[in-house]
């Protein structure tokens, strides 16, 4: 719908998934589609991955961080900002551990809103800052965690005129459901397993409303089993009761009391799913593993899904559908880009060694 002058957009170009998936979402002819072509992002086959699993395993990864802002906020946010511009808002906020801020200011930058971003104070990956910052958003640290700058901004809009766009805006679930379709129609059918992190818990429900639907349409006939996790030291849901000052070294799912918990649950139940917690060294070990053997970069909470895969492969969870004729689909959401967390990665690997400028010094020290 943007106003691309004298200049024609070639009809089949891809547009964003509005554009693609507008038959499934709430939008009407009268709404302004802000989008930046987020979305139709990579499913990749993880050949060492699936290797883990067995003969007949087949695990993708669907690739969140080749979204326009690096992570999969952007679905959600697309539909958030084009609703909050039909409805004639000025200006939007959202309380974040840095992913939704990022994608709320870029797309506000786009749509011309005036966006406030809520943040725990040093508690947000540094890309994630930058991008909040760059976009020009009103960033505003807290004296708290996610938890308490989320109902910070939920008292705000409840009293002024700002459009709340965190998960709880139930347009970002809408927009987020599209990853569950792009799965579907990639795959032609749906996957047996879907493993996901879990932190305010917005995607877990989006993905599960997003196959269900696709189900009712026909478009898939079986639904698969939602397999959710958290961080061990951010695990709420896995407990039972909010954590007041959760831990972990994934920052984006550094949270004590997601806001979408009853809907997590409904998501685990109905697909005879399950949510469990890794830790932080297991996730640290499907980050390298990730990047070291399948070439993906993610950032420390996107590894959480591969973490909980081979976690529930080591304690014999899939034992009873190896060897089996059938083939067995297993697909796991890597929500955000590596890049977005330089200092995680930077930490983890060793310091490159610094030698003269000349070809022995590097010879030797490469081993060619
Ligand atoms: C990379 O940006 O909550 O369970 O404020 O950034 O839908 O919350 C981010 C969450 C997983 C968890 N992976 O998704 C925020 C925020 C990454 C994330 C999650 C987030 P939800």
């Amino acid at each position: 719908m943007s106003n691309s002058g004298k200049f024609k957009l070639p009809n089949k170009s891809y547009k964003g998934v509005i554009d693609r998936y507008k038959k499934y979402l709430p939008i009407t002819k009268c709404t302004p589609i802000i989008s930046l072509q987020e979305g139709d992002t990579p499913l990749i086959y993880a050949e060492k991955i699936s290797s883990f699993l067995g003969k007949n395993f087949k695990v993708f990864l669907k690739y969140e961080g080749l979204n326009p802002t690096g992570s999969f906020k952007d679905r959600g946010m697309t539909m958030a900002i084009s609703k909050a511009k039909e409805e004639g808002a000025k200006a939007v906020i959202c309380a974040s551990t840095g992913n939704t801020s990022a994608s709320a200011a870029a797309f506000s930058a786009k749509g011309n809103l005036k966006c406030i971003v809520v943040i725990p104070k040093g508690a947000i990956a540094l890309g994630k800052l930058a991008q909040a910052l760059i976009h020009k958003a009103v960033v505003i640290a807290v004296k708290g965690n996610f938890d308490d700058a989320l109902s910070v901004v939920r008292e705000i809009s409840d009293n002024y005129p700002v459009k709340l766009v965190n998960s709880i805006n139930p347009y970002r679930i809408e927009g987020q459901k599209t990853a569950a379709f792009e799965i579907c129609d990639y795959l032609k059918r749906a996957p047996d397993f879907h493993c996901l992190p879990v932190g305010n818990a917005g995607n877990i429900t989006a993905y599960w409303k997003g196959y269900k639907e696709y189900y009712a349409y026909k478009k898939i006939s079986s639904l698969p089993q939602m397999l959710g996790f958290q961080a061990k030291g951010s695990a709420p849901i896995v407990k039972g009761y909010p954590i007041a000052k959760p831990k972990t070294i994934a920052t984006a799912i550094k949270i004590g009391n997601p806001a979408s918990w009853k809907q997590a649950l409904g998501a685990k139940k109905e697909s005879k799913g399950l949510i469990n917690a890794v830790s932080d060294s297991q996730i640290l070990a499907a980050y390298k593993l990730l990047t070291e053997r399948e070439g993906v970069f993610v950032e420390p909470a996107s590894a959480a899904s591969i973490a909980g895969l081979l976690a529930l492969n080591r304690d014999g969870f899939f034992n009873k559908f190896k060897n089996n004729k059938k083939e067995f689909i297993i697909t796991c959401t890597l929500t955000g880009h590596g890049l977005k967390d330089p200092q995680i990665a930077i930490k983890s690997v060793k310091t490159p060694p610094l030698v003269s400028a000349k070809a022995e010094a590097v010879v030797k020290i490469a081993k060619i």
